[in-house]
């Protein structure tokens, strides 16, 4: 078998913190997600993408793991997930795992041993001397810190890209290597259908030379997607993955079309598909963690690019680390219903496997906290103290956080209008965004404009039509305000039209057709309204929104 997935499938991501609580204690749990299969089932998805829920200190929220073999106490046990298993599987839907290798919890057993001066242990990680009171090299850190921290009182440091408490692995080392396959084997024998890979093409560092300066993330050229790390994916995939059919999606940080293609080549069997991040980087950037509005052009230009680029990949515009998507746009508040129903649209028809991220489907935006107080997530404190550091005042510092914090994508899931949005009995452990009352699962599907009823009829035409499914991708045009495109499959297409701005645009005439489908009720042939979808099909013209 060359690749480990169906093309028909349609990805639901939970981040179970924020998904739903059922014992009142602010967080999340797995009977919440246990609750709400026939929810998803109704929404027709067909696999889950759990963010860790494994034992952590939740430094990183679960990406900082503590024991891969057993689940955070806060989301409950193992017998729980094996009935999560076993409820999904009843309703056709498959549970893929979070695996986070290229790093573990400083409190992760290893790294303990390894403190305590187990030089078994003290191999699984990088540790090196200072250089005559200097860090060991000159390398920069994903969350805005110094990657090195000392390593108890040894005088040695540890590495760590991310936060202090994620101390990077030696895969180097063969030990480590054997240990993740009994973790893979492990989840695989309890049924899970893949793995999301967390920052897959970091995990092998070539060296510990200085790198070359950077802005962000200086050396990053020793370790991004080198040999020693395609080695491991092809000894993962051949030795565990494909015995169980068991399929995986990479997190690959600043991966290019050739890069991606290399680690997704079928013939080369690695992984299946890689989220890419250049479409995501098409703000209006000053530095990277000073974004401002999406340039909707850009990103037309860039989807086409990899859509041409890949003959398939993974789908996506939004995960807990993003802000959500609709509010990149600069008018989308005024048109919170038409621009998500038109992500819908976009992300059904383009090809390869979509992920959809828990509240898109509602049309759920970025938070609407007034202090730093209420933001969580560590990265976003790790940026505001660099910032305050480098003497930005206060409201800019305040406005890059809005603006890019990924707590934004991590608010708690709104399904009622009541306290809480529905998601808790209890305190939340990040604040409910302020429109629950208005934007709602419940609310929602009372409205006979129901965001997510758009979004269920874009998901079936996407598992159900073959041109969808497996159909070709041809650009047709790029504008200032509309995207077009076909997909094609023998002698049938679809033609795809978003108006990605919040102004009417007019259609040159080889664009105007009636539609099969819009996220509109009406349409004019000729003017495209604001976040207008449209769908046609050559000879259907049932017109079904
Ligand atoms: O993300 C990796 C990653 O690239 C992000 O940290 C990114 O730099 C940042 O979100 C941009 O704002 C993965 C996980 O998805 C993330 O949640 C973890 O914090 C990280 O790895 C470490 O495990
Ligand atoms: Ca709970």
């Amino acid at each position: 078998m060359d690749v480990n997935y169906q093309k028909d499938m349609v990805v639901y991501q939970i981040y179970p913190r924020s998904f739903a609580d059922t014992n009142g204690d602010g967080i999340g749990d797995l009977r919440g997600i246990i609750e709400k299969l026939d929810y998803l089932a109704d929404l027709g998805i067909n696999a889950i993408w759990l963010s860790p829920i494994y034992v952590s200190p939740d430094d990183d929220n679960g990406y900082d793991i503590a024991d891969y073999k057993a689940v955070h106490r806060q989301y409950g046990t193992l017998a729980d997930f094996d009935e999560l298993v076993a409820e999904g599987k009843k309703r056709g839907i498959g549970i893929v795992m979070d695996l986070v290798i290229n790093h573990t919890s400083d409190e992760h057993e290893w790294f303990q041993r390894a403190l305590a001066g187990e030089k078994r242990y003290q191999d699984y990680y990088i540790l090196r001397d200072g250089k005559n009171g200097k860090l060991p090299n000159n390398w920069g850190n994903f969350f805005a810190e110094c990657p090195w921290a000392p390593f108890g009182d040894t005088g040695k440091y540890y590495l760590h890209l991310f936060s202090k408490k994620q101390p990077d692995l030696n895969w180097h080392n063969p030990a480590v290597l054997e240990e993740v396959k009994d973790i893979l084997r492990f989840w695989l024998d309890r049924g899970v259908m893949g793995f999301r890979c967390d920052v897959i093409n970091v995990i092998y560092k070539n060296t510990l030379r200085n790198g070359k300066w950077r802005p962000i993330l200086t050396g990053m050229e020793h370790y991004l997607s080198t040999d020693g790390c395609h080695k491991i994916l092809n000894t993962l995939r051949r030795e565990v993955l494909d015995p169980y059919g068991a399929f995986t999606v990479g997190e690959t940080v600043f991966v290019d079309i050739p890069k991606a293609k290399d680690l997704t080549d079928p013939a080369r069997k690695e992984l299946d598909m890689v989220f890419a991040f250049e479409h995501m980087e098409c703000d209006q950037v000053i530095v990277k963690w000073f974004k401002t509005r999406l340039r909707p052009k850009r990103l037309m230009k860039c989807l086409a690019k990899w859509q041409q680029g890949m003959d398939w990949n993974a789908c996506y515009f939004e995960n807990h680390d993003q802000p959500r998507f609709i509010s990149r746009f600069a008018d989308a508040a005024a048109f919170r219903r038409e621009a998500s129903t038109m992500m819908a649209g976009l992300q059904m028809t383009l090809r390869g496997t979509p992920y959809v991220y828990e509240g898109q489907e509602i049309g759920m935006t970025n938070f609407d906290y007034a202090d730093l107080s209420d933001v969580q997530d560590i990265e976003s404190h790790n940026i505001y103290a660099l910032a305050t550091k480098l003497g930005i005042p206060r409201a800019v510092r305040w406005k890059m956080i809005r603006r890019t914090s990924r707590d934004n994508g991590r608010t708690p899931m709104q399904w009622t209008p009541q306290a809480h949005g529905g998601f808790t009995s209890g305190t939340p452990w990040l604040k409910v965004n302020g429109n629950y009352k208005t934007v709602n699962v419940e609310t929602d599907a009372a409205s006979d404009n129901s965001v997510r009823a758009f979004w269920k009829t874009m998901i079936r035409l996407r598992k159900t039509d073959p041109v969808l499914i497996d159909g070709t991708f041809e650009t047709v045009h790029i504008g200032r305000r509309v995207f077009a495109f076909d997909r094609v499959l023998g002698d049938k297409r679809c033609r795809v039209l978003c108006n990605m701005s919040g102004k009417a645009a007019k259609l040159a005439k080889h664009l105007q057709a009636s539609p099969s489908l819009s996220n509109y009720q009406t349409v004019t042939p000729d003017v495209m309204q604001p976040f207008e979808f449209r769908l046609i099909r050559e000879g259907g013209d049932t017109h079904e929104a």
